[in-house]
Formats: C-alpha cells, sequence, structure tokens
C-alpha cells in the first residue's frame, strides 16, 4: 500500500465518514490552534497510531485507553527502529525499552531498561495500576510483565541487527538530529470528558551505552500531565530534556497563563541557552496540549513533525524551530 493508499483508508473514520485529506501543513512561530471535542496528539507521523487512539476516544473510552493503543501501533510496528519491536539496540547488541504513561489523575506508572518484551507502555499501564510503586527497571520489569501475562519475543529485528553489525565497524556514537518519520512516541489524548492522559515509548537512542535510559519513562521529562492544565511530551536528545525537566516545565508554563506553543517555545529555548552542548549536534522536540485543546509544538531543528486525529481529519503538521539554517 502507497502512502496516499494507506493515509485514505487510516482516514476512514469510526462514524464510516470519511474525514476529508490528510494535510501536511507546516505550524509557524506562535501560531495558535485548537481543536474541539476528543483529538489524539502524537511526536512524528504516525497516523495509523493517532487513528487509533481516536477509535478508542470515538467509542467514548479513557484518554488512557487511547493512549496505550495507539502507543501499542508503533511499539508492534517492526520497521520502527525507535520503538518496541525492531527498535535499535545499545552497544552491546540488546534492545532496551523505556516508557512511561499518566492518566488525568495524576497516576503513573514506567519501566526502564526492559528487555524482550514489545508493549513497554502496557507493562507502564500495569505498573502504575497494580503495584505500589510507579517505575520498574530491567529484570524487576520483565518478571513484573511476565507475571502479569506478556508474552516474551526477541526485539532486535534482522534489519536493526544488519545495521547494529554495520555501526560496529566504526562504532562511532552520535545521535542522528532527525531521523525520517519515526523516532520516540510521545502521545497525548482528551477524551469526550474533557479528561487528558499521555504516554511515551522508545527504544532509546541507538547504540546507547549499556544501561543508559533516557527521557522518556522519566515523568516530568518525557511526559507530564495535569489535567487542570494541560500535558507535553518530549522527543529527542533525552538527556537535554531531563536537565530541564522539560515536559513538566512545559504544564509548569501553561499553568502560569503561557498556551502551549508559547510554553513549548520557552522550553525549547531554555535547553538551547543552558546547554553546554552545541545545539547544531542535537534535536529536541516537544508537542502540548491545555484544557481548551490549544496544541502547540517546538523543535531546535527543522523537520521535526507531530500528527493529530480528530473528528474532522488526520493532520501530519511540521513544527516550528528555533534555529535558522
Ligand atoms: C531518548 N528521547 O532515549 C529518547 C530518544 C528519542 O527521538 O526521542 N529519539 O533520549
Amino acid at each position: 500500500m502507497n502512502r496516499k493508499e494507506f493515509l485514505a483508508s487510516s482516514l476512514l473514520g469510526y462514524f464510516g465518514l470519511s474525514f476529508g485529506s490528510n494535510k501536511i501543513t507546516s505550524f509557524s512561530k506562535s501560531q495558535i490552534k485548537k481543536i474541539n471535542g476528543p483529538f489524539a496528539i502524537a511526536t512524528w507521523n504516525v497516523p495509523k497510531a493517532t487513528q487509533v487512539a481516536f477509535d478508542f476516544l470515538s467509542k467514548k473510552h479513557t484518554a488512557l485507553d487511547a493512549i496505550e493503543n495507539g502507543c501499542n501501533v508503533e511499539e508492534r510496528d517492526i520497521s520502527n527502529s525507535s520503538v518496541g519491536l525492531g527498535g535499535l539496540p545499545d552497544r552491546t547488541g540488546s534492545v532496551t525499552l523505556d516508557a512511561c504513561i499518566m492518566d488525568h489523575k495524576g497516576n503513573c506508572g514506567s519501566v526502564v531498561y526492559l528487555k524482550d518484551i514489545t508493549q513497554a507502555i502496557s507493562v507502564a499501564r500495569k505498573v502504575m495500576e497494580r503495584t505500589p510503586h510507579v517505575m520498574l527497571a530491567g529484570d524487576g520489569a520483565k518478571e513484573f510483565a511476565i507475571s502479569e501475562g506478556f508474552k516474551t519475543e526477541e526485539l532486535l529485528s534482522d534489519n536493526a541487527k544488519k545495521k547494529y553489525e554495520e555501526w560496529k565497524k566504526t562504532s562511532n556514537y552520535k545521535p542522528i538530529i532527525n531521523i525520517e518519520n519515526h523516532d520516540t512516541i510521545g502521545m497525548l489524548a482528551i477524551d469526550i470528558n474533557g479528561n487528558i492522559s499521555g504516554g511515551c515509548t522508545t527504544s532509546g537512542l541507538a547504540y546507547k551505552m549499556k544501561g543508559r535510559v533516557g527521557d522518556s519513562p522519566i515523568i516530568g521529562s518525557g511526559l507530564f500531565v495535569d489535567n487542570a492544565v494541560g500535558g507535553a511530551v518530549a522527543t529527542g536528545l533525552g538527556e537535554e530534556v531531563v536537565k530541564t525537566v522539560g515536559s513538566f516545565l512545559i504544564v509548569e508554563l501553561m499553568r502560569q497563563g503561557m498556551n502551549p506553543q508559547q510554553a513549548c517555545e520557552e522550553a525549547i529555548s531554555r535547553i538551547a541557552k543552558n546547554t553546554n552542548k552545541n545545539i547544531k549536534d542535537f534535536q529536541v522536540g516537544f508537542i502540548a496540549i491545555n484544557k481548551k485543546g490549544e496544541v502547540g509544538a517546538h523543535a531546535i531543528h527543522k523537520h521535526f513533525n507531530f500528527t493529530i486525529t480528530s473528528e474532522d481529519k488526520t493532520e501530519n503538521i511540521k513544527a516550528s524551530y528555533y534555529l535558522k539554517h
């Protein structure tokens, strides 16, 4: 199926209507976009994932259900080399997953350094719902997942293995700033009751050191939701997101009166001003929503984009960016 056919089929909406065409538009700095009713928004070009999430919202499921099922789509997609099955490994050849989830009541769950289980976001949800803890790591996370009925499988795909073997020839660790249109998936959703949940799932940076954990499973860094205000999620170089607790920062800026776009811009410029690295060498992108259904996104570099599915349509939108080339 080519991209056009795929988009057309994914746009056949829950109500049996066709939602109009998938538009690729650009977001300019300080632009405000507002969406009425339930919607799902995610980092990168993931129309299938946001469509599945929106289908859940349409059927009056919670935003939490929408997030879990939407994120599962990318986790199961073996062609997505940054999430779940088919993710690129660390420098020892092992695929390790990080994920977290947060609901409208402020409950959250997280897994880090999870091996051999594809649905990291679902395990994070189980941590939230069925343990007294927020975060489980490594063997403990895997054993817990198995006890909850998750099946183990080999996450290293043939393609990822081939890329890893190629990488080993130089072993040069240099995260690429924008990898095509798939990467860590951060997703936010508002349900029919106006409640917000969010999730973030990744295999982390390719060829990271063994044991490395990024921002994606850290509540406040890769994801934060406060149902009274809004939510935010991050993608990109996790170390830089962690240093500014990026998603929490955005939600707090919105609480103080900024709209989601202004808050994302401020968070990016905070990273750009505070980093001791050259910002030309790394990418960070944020998306955010508030209670009114306003949406914002901003990145350091161009090419960061995000996908929204609402009742009207699915749109892929290019985010505004900080660095003018
Ligand atoms: C990490 N933030 O592990 C993730 C990786 C990512 O786009 O988002 N890549 O640092």
